[in-house]
């Protein structure tokens, strides 16, 4: 994948040394990465900046500003301690253009560089950037495969094409068979099914010892990095410290191991359990250290898969976990190259409301909405569950504006980056790709976040009510939500019961629903302009 077809990087046969400048970007913090093979560090000059656009073209979560300048600082010494010569450009450097392709012009120019060599931009807007940076330096520019995804894109292209449907679970299989990971020598998935998400569901008896993610101690790179973030960016949103993030490879490391050994064997039976006060339950909180690039995602299944086979860990934890990573992770990368431009506009369901203030503040009285607003402006992380199923779950059913959600949703995670959250947030929880990811929306009553969770216990609404003030407004908020898009879904196999049921009401009961979640909708505030994005509403 060549913008300017160069590839040639050898020594040139004359005595001048070619300079080569290899951008390494805040994602890109692996020693494998495809631009660093292959090159003699003596003739290579790893460019390394913090910029200012890229820190707010959304007001990340400080967590995630912080977690990420001091992993590529740290990261920055590794390659450094390895031989590389490394210009890191801080934040603050006198001259510092603030945007990539400034630093990529300046760098260029300052090391007469003969060549740069990248690998390609994880996200759409950066892979633009990049497409320009030969005719604004004058110079080739080899942008690489991203070769720490398992599947190329051009693979999932292939698997994409001529599909009606592109549903994640044969994409799977696909993946099973091409990595070996639980397979049989026979062909055969191992423990003779591919998916065991039926003994998955487990709801967690109460007083069960939580094993914490391993967290540690800020040395004097993170410090001097806090202190940044809290003169910087003081109007973000979230809360900086306590902060005790995996920032380098070797924590990373312990991260995994302390994953395996103490969360993965209940990993899968309460994998989608949510308990108030317990922010991790046996969920691996590694997608922040995969998606910036300090673990893979093959040794990471690996480690996982060794536990199960040194009987560890239980086949339905280890085959969820593995199809979290090579499954999900990998088809959701793939559905946003395969959409984009067209994924960032998607809104099937033509959903416009504001997004509400509390998602910013966590001030509402539904305590399953305050508990993971406040856990994700304390840690920039909530679970899958989380966020499906009363984050997303609620903006789908208040018909929120899926950009606002997807601009929510970008900001405030310690894994957000646009080429995973897209998907997640526009597709899979918004249902506003019109069914691309899932075959039917994720909405729910509050019976099912009720069944999930401790949540509902000690809210101020009644979750057993079905409408009134009193009621869980997700209660008719859900039928609102059916009720605005019958057209489109009534004929969906997997909701027939549902408008059945709906059907079967007497008039007065459903006017009822609607009212009910009309009145509750009319006293939603509005996100006051500038959370997400400079000046722009919610
Ligand atoms: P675990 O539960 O331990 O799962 C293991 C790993 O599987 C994760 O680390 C992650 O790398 C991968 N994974 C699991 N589910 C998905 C998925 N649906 N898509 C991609 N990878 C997955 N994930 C992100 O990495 N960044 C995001 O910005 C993001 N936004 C999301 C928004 C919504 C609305 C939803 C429903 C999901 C989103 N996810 C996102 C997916 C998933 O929720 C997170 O990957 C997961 O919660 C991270 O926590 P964990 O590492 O403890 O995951
Ligand atoms: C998210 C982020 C932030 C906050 N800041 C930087 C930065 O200053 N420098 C950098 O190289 N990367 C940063 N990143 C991550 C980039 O946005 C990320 O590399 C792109 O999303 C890649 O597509």
């Amino acid at each position: 994948m060549c913008s300017h077809a160069s590839g040639r990087l050898n020594r040139p046969s004359g005595p001048a040394p070619v300079t080569t400048l290899i951008p390494v970007l805040g994602d890109q913090l692996s020693r494998s990465l495809a631009s660093l093979r292959g090159v003699d560090p003596a003739d290579a000059v790893v460019l390394m900046m913090e910029v200012w656009d890229e820190a707010t073209y959304v007001r990340h979560h400080k967590k995630k500003i912080a977690l990420i300048f001091s992993a590529m600082r740290h990261f920055a010494e590794e390659l450094r301690s390895a031989g590389w010569s490394v210009d890191y450009i801080p934040l603050d450097a006198r001259g510092n253009t603030q945007s990539f392709t400034g630093e990529v012009v300046r760098a260029a120019k300052r090391h007469k560089a003969q060549a740069i060599r990248v690998v390609e931009g994880a996200e759409y807007r950066v892979r633009q950037m990049q497409d320009e940076w030969a005719d604004r330096t004058g110079i080739d520019v080899e942008i690489l495969i991203d070769d720490r995804f398992v599947c190329p894109l051009s693979d999932f292209y292939t698997w994409a094409q001529g599909r009606r449907e592109h549903r994640m679970e044969y994409f799977y299989r696909d993946m099973r068979r091409r990595t070996g990971l639980l397979m049989r020598e026979d062909g055969k998935p191992e423990g003779g099914q591919w998916n065991f998400d039926h003994d998955n569901r487990g709801t967690p008896p109460r007083g069960l010892n939580y094993p914490a993610p391993e967290r540690f101690k800020p040395d004097a790179i993170t410090q001097d990095v806090l202190a940044l973030v809290e003169k910087r960016f003081a109007g973000h949103f979230g809360d900086l410290e306590p902060f005790g993030l995996p920032v380098t490879r070797k924590q990373a490391l312990k991260s995994l191991k302390h994953f395996i050994a103490t969360a993965l064997p209940d990993f899968g039976q309460y994998q989608d359990a949510m308990v108030a006060g317990h922010d991790y339950l046996y969920h691996s909180s590694l997608s922040l250290c995969l998606n910036i690039g300090l673990l893979e995602p093959l040794e990471v299944c690996k480690a996982a898969e060794d536990a199960y086979k040194r009987g560890d860990a239980p086949i339905n934890s280890v085959e969820g976990f593995i199809r979290q990573i090579i499954g999900w992770r990998e088809y959701i990368r793939g559905m946003y190259w395969w959409d984009m431009p067209k994924f960032a506009e998607r809104n099937a369901l033509k959903a416009t409301r504001p997004l509400p203030e509390f998602y910013w503040t966590g001030d509402t009285d539904l305590r399953c909405l305050s508990e993971s607003v406040g856990q994700t402006k304390r840690e920039a992380y909530a679970h899958h569950i989380q966020r499906l199923m009363v984050l997303g779950n609620f903006a789908l059913v208040a018909g929120v504006d899926p950009q606002a959600v997807s601009d929510w949703f970008l900001v405030v995670y310690f894994d957000a980056y646009e080429w995973v959250e897209l998907p997640n947030v526009v597709g899979m929880s918004q249902f506003a790709d019109g069914g691309m990811i899932a075959s039917k929306p994720y909405a729910s009553s509050g019976a099912y976040i009720d069944r999930m969770s401790d949540y509902c216990g000690k809210c101020r609404y009644s979750v057993k009510q079905k409408t009134g003030p009193d009621a869980c407004p997700f209660n008719a908020l859900y039928w609102h939500f059916l009720a605005r898009h019958e057209k489109r879904f009534a004929g969906n196999p997997r909701m027939g019961t549902m408008y059945a049921t709906w059907r079967r009401m007497s008039e007065d009961k459903r006017a009822e629903y609607l009212a009910s979640a009309d009145a509750f909708l009319e006293t939603l505030e509005p996100a006051k302009a500038g959370w997400a994005r400079e000046g722009k509403t919610g």
